[in-house]
């Protein structure tokens, strides 16, 4: 059996929860304590040098790191990853989209204010991190007025990559008022077959 090595705050862990329960595949969760320097210990290096979650077990000794790779090494041969040459480029696209103009602002937002002490010094970058992160939601906005989905109007991996930090934007006091077209594809996804929420089993 698949094993996760992961921490269910983190939206890049669910990202990966998300997709084995979509794809109903069977797997156990090993939680990290990413807190008390779980991702530091030798053995956990061993699998990811990068010190980070999530990481997939394929097989004992076979480890992934990752949610982008992981995602896309789950949903292959699956309808979460279009065939067609162009649409897997496009899925693509968005991912590195998330990786690069959304994740660093918008998760490490939502980092500092649910989880760090009110009065920690890295409140400080909290205007920065919302501007950036609001100009990674008005593109994502502006690409989803009238379509349902990110990429050939299929639920994909694209859509679970970037589901995961948007839904919980409100968690750092990011306002998705300005936003019609991504709160209503944020609505379609939570009715995709098999979704599960980040906190519980629905
Ligand atoms: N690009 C990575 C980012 C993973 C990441 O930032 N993981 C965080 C939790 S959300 C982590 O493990 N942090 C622990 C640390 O940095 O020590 C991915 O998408 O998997």
């Amino acid at each position: 059996m698949m094993r996760v090595f992961g921490v269910s705050i983190s939206g890049n862990c669910y990202k990966v929860r998300l997709a084995l329960e979509q794809l109903r595949l069977p797997h156990d969760w090993v939680e990290v304590d990413m807190m008390h320097d779980g991702t530091h210990t030798p053995d956990f290096l061993a699998m990811n040098p990068n010190a980070k979650v999530p990481v997939l077990e394929i097989e004992p000794g076979k480890y992934l790191p990752e949610s982008g790779a992981i995602l896309y090494y789950l949903a292959e041969g699956t309808a979460l990853l279009p065939a067609e040459r162009f649409a897997r480029a496009q899925v693509l696209q968005w991912m590195f989209f998330e990786q690069y103009s959304h994740e660093p602002y918008i998760a490490v937002a939502r980092f500092i204010v649910k989880f760090l002490e009110p009065a920690h010094p890295r409140r400080a970058e909290l205007p920065r991190l919302r501007e950036r992160g609001h100009q990674a939601l008005a593109v994502m906005e502006s690409h989803l007025g009238g379509r349902k989905f990110f990429v050939a109007e299929a639920y994909s991996i694209a859509d679970i990559a970037l589901y995961a930090y948007t839904h919980a934007a409100p968690d750092a006091d990011f306002d998705m008022t300005p936003y019609p077209a991504l709160r209503a594809w944020l609505k379609r996804v939570e009715v995709t077959a098999g979704f599960v929420s980040m906190g519980g089993s629905t």
